[in-house]
This record gives structure tokens, sequence and C-alpha cells, in this order.
């Protein structure tokens, strides 16, 4: 893996199109439009654009793209924060001429021409920041990068709570604080939850369940999204309010995507949990994953795998 190589590419092309996963998070959002920002700020003679799905809840940060096919002849093409290549949000990132893919998750696919997957990072967004630091030479700072980076890497470590930060973290993080950023405005636009978002949070904490062996768990269902009238976004990021819950070191949450598709957030403090993930067709960090289940019956059989797995985990604690 080389920094070099990604600066050197970006320096050949005129035209860069960033492109984010399908249902983009803070950390994919934060490393877009923080590589995007840093590019323009850098070469105001080069076309940048990113594109991909809107995220109503990080929309502060900035606003996808829209771009015609043809803008994809003689451009780079740069992937942030997907594993796979079907989870890319707009599948013509392949048009590019050459495809560079920056990430952090395991490595499930390499698609692409060069891949820069650094799992020892818990944010792509500090993968971003620290590029941006090694060539500060060359590339500029914005605030709305600042802001940007700064974003992805607090929603993919929880805040700076996950076992993932290390003190690169927070070496990387002082230079937007010495760039100026005031990152409690940030905050406070991110910790912003609309009354529907509160209520649903009370019904989370009210109405969760849990295993014999303690993986907590709460399903919810497409008439609990209508009837508290919050996005599938705003409802599986509550997966974390039952992280706190005493003896239960797995917990998860499962809600109906699109086509009806029942997938499970799965987390823990204890045991890696990516195996089970991958089990049902997903993946992700040892400490938190997504699945596919297909159906809510499906939903029984993961929760009797992961029991197992807290039951095991549990035992060889005691010895
Ligand atoms: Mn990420």
């Amino acid at each position: 893996m080389d920094k070099q190589f990604i600066l050197d590419k970006i320096l050949e092309y005129k035209k860069i199109i960033i492109h984010m996963h399908a249902r983009p998070d803070g950390d994919c959002y934060g490393a877009g439009f923080g590589l995007k920002n840093i590019l323009k700020e850098s070469f105001p003679e080069k076309e940048v654009y990113l594109v991909g799905e809107t995220a109503d809840y990080v929309s502060f940060i900035g606003e996808p793209d829209i771009i015609p096919d043809e803008t994809y002849q003689g451009a780079l093409s740069i992937v942030v924060d997907t594993a796979t290549h079907e989870r890319v949000a707009d599948q013509r990132y392949s048009l590019g001429e050459y495809v560079i893919k920056i990430d952090h998750h395991l490595p499930v696919d390499q698609y692409g021409d060069y891949q820069y997957v650094d799992t020892s990072r818990p944010a792509t967004a500090q993968i971003i920041l620290e590029f941006y630091i090694e060539f500060s030479n060359i590339l500029k700072l914005n605030m709305a990068a600042a802001r940007a980076l700064y974003t992805g890497i607090i929603t993919d470590t929880g805040r700076f709570k996950y076992r993932s930060v290390t003190s690169d973290t927070f070496k990387a993080v002082a230079h937007l604080l010495d760039f100026g950023l005031d990152f409690t405005s940030v905050l406070s636009i991110l910790d912003v939850k609309s009354e529907n978002q509160l209520k649903l949070q009370g019904y989370v904490l009210q109405n969760f369940e849990k295993t014999s062996n303690g993986v907590a768990y709460i399903k919810m269902t497409p008439e609990i999204i209508k009837k508290y009238e919050v996005t599938l976004e705003e409802a599986t990021s509550l997966v974390n309010e039952l992280s706190v819950l005493q003896d239960c070191p797995v917990w998860m949450l499962f809600a109906e995507y699109e086509n009806n598709i029942v997938r499970a957030r799965l987390r823990s403090k204890g045991p890696a949990i990516d195996k089970l993930a991958n089990k049902y067709d997903g993946g992700g960090h040892p400490m938190a994953c997504g699945a596919n289940l297909g159906n809510w019956e499906s939903v029984e059989k993961i929760l009797i795998d992961a029991d197992l797995l807290v039951k095991e985990y549990k035992e060889n604690k005691k010895v």
C-alpha cells in the first residue's frame, strides 16, 4: 500500500469522481466529502465530483453531484469506505479509466485497479486525513473538509469510544483542531434528535429482548418505523442504545430494507462477530458487522448462533 501512488494518480488525472457505498453513513460521507474538498481546494483546475445516495442526518456536510455517463470518460474513480463491488452506490464507478479503492473494512473483494485498505484505521475518514497530513506540502485543507473528516471519524468511532481508536486517531484529529475546526458545532448538529426519534429511542429501551446467555436485540419492524414516522436510517442508528446493557456483550438490531429483505446490525464488546456475520451473508469489522438475513425467520437462527457464541465467551472468561 502506497499513499504516494494514490497522490501520483490524482496528479495525473484532470477529472476525479469519488464514490461511496449504498445507504451512506457518517464515515462514508466524511471520507468522500473530505477528499472532495481537499482536492478542490488543492487543485482548483481539476474537475472533482462525488456521486452516490444522500443521507439526511449528515447532509450538512454536502450533497452528492449528479453527473452524466460521459463524465467518466478519462476520469479517475476513487471509491471510499466500501468493502465490496456490489455495495458501491453508483455502479458507474467502473466506467472510470482507473479505479482506486480506499477502505478500512476487512477486504472481501478486491475490485478496482488499486486497493488501499488499512484495517488498522477506525474510519476511512482517518485514512483520508492522514493522506492529507502526509502530503500537506502539496494538499490543502479547508473548513468543509475538516468538518467532513471530523464527522467521519467521530461517527465510526462512536465519539472516540470504540476499541479501534489508537493514538494515531488523536494525532490525526489534532491537525483538524490546529486548523481551527469548531468541533462542538459539528457535535451539536450530529447530536440533535427529532421528537419522533427520541420517542423511538424510548420504544427501543422499553421493548428490547434478550436471549438466555445475553444477546440483546430489538426488532425494528416496518410497523414501528411507520408509527414513529422515522427513516430507516434513523431507526437502525439506534442499535447502540443496547450497548450499555449489563451482561449482554453482543447486541443486534433487525430491520426490513428494500424488497422486504431483513438485515441485521451486529455489535459486540466481547466475542468477535465477523465470522457469525459471514455465515449470514454479511461482514464488516470484528466488533461491528452487518448481515443479510433475508426474512424474519432467519432472525431466530442468528440469535441461536449468537447466543451460543456469548455462552462460550462467558465460559472462557471464567477459566
Ligand atoms: Mn467506515
